[in-house]
């Protein structure tokens, strides 16, 4: 029987931010005891990353299961605000998507959430294979407000403009759970459905569900740097984690859990008040802090409980596993870079080369992983690293190696080939520079 499938992830949020990863405590207790519950009674990647460092370019992979370069919007990084109304920034409507092709299947489909993927007309989820949508179509939102950072309320019910009170992680926590009691019946009866679980949190402005107050304060500039700290993102963090254990509770009491796939991950590493420990660098950085991201997955009816993988992968590979195990192919069209992780899921002990590659217009980075081995170039400058040695890539090995970044080079080239050129007008934008908070 097709299981049910969550997809939840999660903005920004770091590598070491949740405790099955070993983040601290925070002064309120564990930080995140319903995602480290379902790592328990499932499986946790240690070598799982993210297609981009930063929100939209992720967002184009995770949904096309293919690199986020093939299509003009994957370009940008991220799409920005300004971009509204422009129909080139998005995901074009007749491209095969996840949701799409899992729909072909039977599948109910909902994204609730996170859309960053451009602005209706020319664009939106359900233009791109989900039946419903609860959220926003913009990169970053007010929690409280929902007002995008160019101040235009995006809070959506499909394409309808919809205002609502409350704190904006607890609306889709309230909102997923609703859908999954909604869809039971049929998932019982053999229809299952494919949820889109893509908060906000923990990305900026920094505010709790007791900050309603910090709302006016931040609206004219959203990216909030005068503010925030680590407790405050902590407890971000931990409302998502609450609403998530109550999901996971609405599941079992419905015997719907079982058979239900669970995948958390986050779109991209850590910001300002992240823990990326021990990975050095952070959002928009091809670095390991920039998209190395925790993976976790959950499914008692094929996954053994406690598994640990080191098995290498990224956001659309694992995209890829979602359509496989919901009996879904590409499109002959619009064949998949993503590779399914499927048989990982059943026997965590085995692994399969698995070479991943990315690119960054932002400080001409590039990136390429295989094996234990990283080629990285960020401003021009090239290095070796040896992540099993040094996952904090600070040994640099191109010197003692050079043959070896020399392979890897050419193998980045090769790769970087198949896919188009960065336009000379996509954008790069920064929330924030040296002269706002100095760099280490
Ligand atoms: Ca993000």
């Amino acid at each position: 029987m097709q299981p049910n499938i969550i997809y939840i992830v999660a903005d920004d949020l770091g590598f070491a931010d949740l405790g099955c990863y070993g983040a601290r405590k925070a002064q309120f207790g564990d930080v995140s005891p319903n995602i480290d519950a379902l790592a328990a009674g499932g499986l946790k990647l240690t070598q799982g990353y993210a297609n981009s460092p930063v929100c939209s370019p992720t967002r184009f992979a995770m949904i096309t299961m293919r690199y986020q370069y093939r299509l003009r919007g994957g370009m940008e990084e991220p799409i920005n605000s300004r971009s509204k109304g422009n129909p080139k920034l998005g995901l074009p409507p007749e491209i095969p998507t996840l949701p799409s092709l899992l729909r072909d299947q039977g599948y109910a489909t909902a994204l609730i959430g996170k859309w960053h993927l451009g602005y209706p007309p020319s664009f939106g989820p359900l233009r791109s294979g989900y039946d419903e949508f609860y959220g926003i179509m913009a990169g970053g939102v007010d929690y409280f407000s929902h007002c995008s950072g160019t101040g235009d309320h995006d809070l959506f019910v499909g394409e309808s403009e919809h205002h609502e009170v409350g704190y904006l992680t607890d609306l889709l926590s309230q909102r997923a759970i609703d859908y999954v009691k909604r869809q039971t019946d049929n998932a019982v009866q053999g229809k299952p459905f494919f949820l889109s679980l893509h908060y906000t949190a923990p990305h900026w402005p920094w505010e709790t569900r007791d900050d309603a107050h910090l709302a006016d304060e931040v609206k004219d500039h959203l990216f909030h740097l005068h503010g925030g700290n680590v407790e405050t993102y902590r407890r971000m963090i931990h409302h998502m984690d609450e609403g998530i254990g109550q999901l996971v509770k609405t599941l079992r009491e419905k015997n719907l859990l079982h058979n239900t796939l669970i995948v958390f991950t986050s779109d991209n590493g850590g910001e300002r008040f992240s823990d990326n420990w021990p990975l050095v660098g952070g959002k928009m950085d091809l670095t390991e802090g920039g998209i190395r991201v925790p993976w976790i997955a959950h499914w008692p009816a094929t996954i053994p409980a406690n598994s640990v993988s080191h098995q290498l992968c990224m956001t659309m590979d694992w995209s890829a596993t979602m359509l496989d195990v919901g009996g879904g192919q590409a499109h002959s069209d619009y064949p998949l870079d993503g590779v399914s992780l499927k048989a990982i899921l059943r026997d965590p002990d085995q692994t399969f080369d698995r070479p991943l590659y990315w690119r960054m217009n932002h400080r001409h980075q590039r990136a390429m992983r295989q094996g234990p081995w990283k080629y990285l170039q960020v401003d021009n400058h090239e290095y070796l690293f040896n992540l099993e040695q040094d996952a904090r890539e600070r040994a640099n090995l191109s010197k003692r190696m050079p043959e070896r970044m020399n392979e890897m080079r050419q193998q980045w080239m090769q790769w970087s080939s198949t896919v188009p050129e960065i336009p000379e007008d996509a954008t790069v934008s920064l929330g924030f520079s040296n002269a706002d908070m100095p760099q280490r």
